[in-house]
């Protein structure tokens, strides 16, 4: 059956809708193993070094109490998850944190707050951070939720190179996850920053009960942006205890280096980034992530508020596979 093309109105991020139709990318999905695999490590090579992985550290700036109800999201105030709220971190700590990223090999580093999105003030004290982040000779990347009007510009004055917003669902499973906002709220933001001229960050979550038709939906949507992100995430669910998906059961995992794969063949020169959920895949189903065309991860002890592989594990995995820092 041929799928109905999703809806685009807007310019900037929705403007290709036909770029990938959902049907094409689910038969990605459908090609056996090897032959997707091999179809997306030969796009890979086309435009990226196969060794390089590109590291980013993640730091939680403002944590806890949000007033949206992302189902997946430890941080949300609707949600029991033991995720205490505290203030917007001071300026010394946060650059603390990134010169202790930079010596550990990270070149960009990621500042998370827990907002539905910043108000006015708030954006200045981001940008202030930014600024200091950069004086670092770092890349900065931040995610804040929702933007108003002139915040993309006021982050990209700072020297904001990332804005992450991600989609995280297909369109037609997003309702089912949050309630508190639409799917076309985040591609309103979207377009804020890439009018704005700072690169995006955009990708989702995996594992949250959709449908493989659904991944591919998600993957698509991505694809079609135009111009695609210039970073695509890829979560694995963290289940969380006391969020309605905590005890969502694990996707299989080809299925996430499937997932990978068709991110690597829709959208060939993106860096595509393993995140969340790493602990649980493992070092071979990273490796096999690797070898789908994933060339960036998030980097350090800690994601936002749960665990990732700590850092002497990824230099032994990167040593494992020779793989090098970009
Ligand atoms: N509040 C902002 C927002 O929602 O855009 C920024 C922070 S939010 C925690 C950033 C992203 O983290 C979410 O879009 C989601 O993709 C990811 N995330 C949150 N909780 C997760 C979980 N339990 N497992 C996997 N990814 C998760
Ligand atoms: C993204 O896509 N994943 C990162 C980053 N962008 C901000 C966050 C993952 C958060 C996982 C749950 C937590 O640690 O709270
Ligand atoms: Fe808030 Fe972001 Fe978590 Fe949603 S994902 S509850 S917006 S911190």
């Amino acid at each position: 059956m041929q799928e109905a093309p999703v809806e685009f109105h807007r310019p900037a991020v929705r403007n290709n809708p036909q770029r990938w139709r959902v049907a094409d990318v689910a038969a990605l999905f459908e090609l056996p193993f090897n032959e997707l695999l091999f179809r997306a490590q030969t796009v890979h090579r086309e435009h990226f070094d196969p060794s390089q992985v590109q590291l980013s550290s993640l730091l939680s700036i403002k944590t806890g109490g949000c007033p949206e109800d992302c189902g997946y999201c430890p941080q949300s105030v609707h949600f029991d998850t033991g995720v205490e709220a505290s203030a917007l971190m001071p300026i010394d700590a946060v650059l603390d944190a990134a010169r202790r990223a930079k010596e550990a090999g990270a070149t960009r580093f990621c500042m998370g707050a827990a907002w539905r999105g910043p108000k006015d003030r708030d954006i200045e004290k981001v940008a202030a951070l930014i600024s200091g982040v950069k004086s670092l000779g770092m890349e900065a990347c931040a995610t804040l939720g929702m933007l108003g009007e002139g915040h993309a510009e006021q982050l990209r004055d700072a020297g904001l190179d990332y804005y992450n917003h991600n989609i995280d669902s297909a369109p037609d499973k997003y309702a089912d996850i949050i309630t508190t906002r639409h799917f076309e709220d985040r591609l309103d933001t979207l377009d804020k920053v890439r009018s704005a001229g700072v690169k995006v960050c955009c990708g989702g979550i995996v594992g949250m009960g959709e449908s493989r038709e659904q991944r591919a939906a998600l993957i698509a949507t991505l694809a079609n942006m135009d111009p695609y992100p210039e970073s695509v995430p890829i979560n694995h669910l963290v289940p969380v205890e006391g969020t309605p998906l905590a005890s969502q059961e694990a996707l299989d995992p080809f299925e996430f280096v499937r997932t990978i794969a068709a991110a690597r063949i829709t959208m060939p020169q993106t860096m595509v980034r393993l995140s969340a959920g790493r602990q649980q895949l493992g070092e071979a189903v990273q490796a096999l992530c690797f070898l789908a065309g994933a060339n960036s991860m998030f980097y350090g002890d800690k994601l936002l508020t749960t665990g990732n592989p700590d850092v002497q594990a990824d230099q032994s995995l990167m040593a494992k596979l020779g793989m090098r820092a970009a």
